[in-house]
């Protein structure tokens, strides 16, 4: 397999696709495998290397697609085999990699495994699941889910009850079961023999539990989830052996989704001498307003929390394991609402947010459609949102009668369902998505955010992803160089310096909507900005951002 100090992963862009959400061929309102194949050569223009497939297997989608009943066949809703086939080869052939998302901390409860498991105690497939008996009141412990409620379902057949870290359509497979993890072995080797380049593993860190099944003290831990259950006492082990069985013996890389790692355990996965994964995706700013109440508990926060996030996990990695960067996925709201200001200064906030992305070290991944800044849906009532993460929320909230319309109120800056809206690909109806009303609701600003509309526009959000991404394969020191923070302390302006051997780069960031005064005394010539009538040592503009060569 490719080396842990090798190159092309680090120089390269990833690029997220959310097979639902990014274009309808057939005109079911879903997308589909021929929608992506359609967009190749489009990703392909914005010079992205690798392409990330959310989950397209088998599934009954209780949790659109993190809830598979068959690693080794295509949800016939986004198409067949052979149309992932052709895929994978236009891929190929223009020169970009495709990395299938392996989801494999849980299975659907409809896959064949659980449906015999749950027959009896002597099934040969139940311990590919998590069983243990009920206490007098209740279930085996206080664990919770992080999609609400207990972890664990009781189940009649066997008067026992299984464990589910998300819903109860997604039972978590026992690790501890070596002919489970052959099976995984087994159905990695399907998909990498077909030729892909790769795996994004969903909660990996979460794949081992401690086999004490003891209560956690949820006061103690407030309300990163993702910490209590990450990191078991196994999991490097398990990670070890797959590499063993598995990634070594093909040219491939790999990212975990890595929910619940502190920066100093960051190495502990990704150290180039551990022979375990080549990157993680961590967390730390994307938990950043979660209360202790979860998602819906809305927290503020501070620019420099944010920041000082990318300069921590730097620092943790060093150069001793390779980092990744990104501003958001399909788990969280969009992007430029979150982080940026998505009504005045959205264009100015979405490219700075852009020169935030492709001038750190580490990986950079985009999630669809922030490429041309598409921002958080104008959802309303409850029946306006499909994710079973805030159909559960909602259901809790019923029940304790809890303040209803603050749910909608958070749910509107919140919601996962933000980020799947379909892809405004043009202003024709449904934002040239689809033909037909979608799975969800189209943003209504699609006339206004559009990918058609920013081709030709050569200020557009779109180009200046191209710009920026061009900037940065031409640039070692952008790719490669250390970086120094400037201005520590100051609230609206993140400032670095990037250096190589001779080169070095400054970058001024402001995330306010206000002009911001520095003392840069910066020597040079702008090279990537958003503000073309700038020069280096004028007072920052808002959302202004600018790349000085020195
Ligand atoms: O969105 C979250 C819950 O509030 C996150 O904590 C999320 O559950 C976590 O990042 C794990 O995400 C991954 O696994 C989930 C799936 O729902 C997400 O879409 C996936 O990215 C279960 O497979
Ligand atoms: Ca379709």
């Amino acid at each position: 397999m490719s080396g842990f100090s090798d190159s092309w992963w680090k120089e390269g862009i990833i690029y997220q696709v959310y097979p639902r959400s990014f274009q309808d061929t057939n005109h079911d309102g879903v997308g589909d495998l021929k929608g992506i194949l359609k967009r190749v050569p489009y990703l392909a223009s914005l010079g992205v290397d690798i392409i990330w497939l959310s989950p397209v297997y088998q599934s009954p989608n209780d949790d659109n697609g993190y809830d598979i009943s068959d690693y080794r066949s295509i949800m016939p809703e986004f198409g067949t085999m052979e149309d992932f086939d052709e895929l994978l080869t236009a891929v190929h052939d223009h020169g970009m990699k495709l990395l299938m998302d392996l989801v494999v901390n849980h299975s659907s409860d409809e896959h064949h495994w659980f449906q015999e498991a749950k027959k009896s105690k002597d099934n040969p497939y139940r311990d590919y699941y998590i069983w243990k008996p009920g206490k007098a009141d209740g279930p085996p412990n206080n664990w919770r889910s992080f999609f609400h409620g207990s972890a664990w379902e009781y189940d009649e057949t066997t008067d026992e009850y299984f464990l589910h870290l998300f819903t109860k359509k997604q039972p978590d497979l026992n690790w501890e079961n070596p002919k489970l993890r052959q099976e995984v072995y087994s159905l990695m080797r399907f998909w990498l023999d077909k030729g892909v380049d790769g795996f994004r593993m969903d909660v990996i860190p979460l794949i081992s539990k401690p086999q004490d099944f003891a209560d956690k003290d949820w006061d103690q831990l407030g309300s990163d989830f993702g910490t209590a259950y990450a990191n078991g006492p196994r999991v490097h082990e398990y990670l070890k052996e797959m590499h063993e069985e598995v990634l070594q013996h093909y040219d491939i890389f790999t990212v975990g989704e890595g929910v619940g790692i502190p920066p100093e355990l960051g190495l502990d996965y990704v150290g180039e001498d551990k022979r375990e994964l080549h990157l993680i995706f961590h967390f730390g700013h994307m938990f950043i307003d979660f209360g202790r109440g979860g998602r819906l508990d809305i927290r503020t926060w501070e620019m420099e929390e944010f920041t000082q996030v990318f300069e921590e996990w730097e620092h943790a990695l060093g150069n001793k394991g390779w980092g990744t960067v990104y501003l958001g996925n399909h788990d969280f709201p969009r992007a430029v609402t979150r982080w940026g200001n998505d009504g005045k200064f959205w264009k100015e906030s979405a490219k700075m947010l852009a020169t935030l992305l492709f001038t750190r070290k580490g990986t950079p991944t985009i999630y669809q459609g922030d490429e041309f800044g598409m921002t958080n849906a104008d959802f309303e009532g409850i029946e306006d949102y499909r994710d079973v993460e805030m159909m559960n929320a909602w259901a809790e909230w019923t029940e304790e009668n809890r303040d209803l319309d603050l749910f909608l109120k958070n749910a509107r800056i919140v919601g996962r369902d933000h980020s799947r809206t379909p892809v405004q690909w043009d202003d024709t109806s449904f934002a040239g998505f689809s033909k037909t009303q979608p799975w969800i609701k189209v943003a209504s600003n699609y006339p206004k955010v559009n990918a058609a509309s920013q081709e030709e526009d050569p200020d557009s959000i779109l180009n200046y992803y191209r710009e920026a991404i061009k900037f940065r394969k031409a640039t070692p020191a952008i790719v490669h160089g250390e970086t120094t923070q400037m201005f520590p302390g100051n609230k609206n302006v993140y400032a670095y310096k990037r250096s190589y051997r001779d080169e070095v780069y400054t970058v001024l960031l402001n995330f306010s909507d206000d002009i911001q005064e520095i003392q840069t005394q910066a020597e040079g010539t702008i090279v990537l900005g958003n503000y073309p009538g700038s020069s280096p040592c004028d007072a920052l503009q808002p959302w202004e951002a600018r790349v000085i060569r020195h």
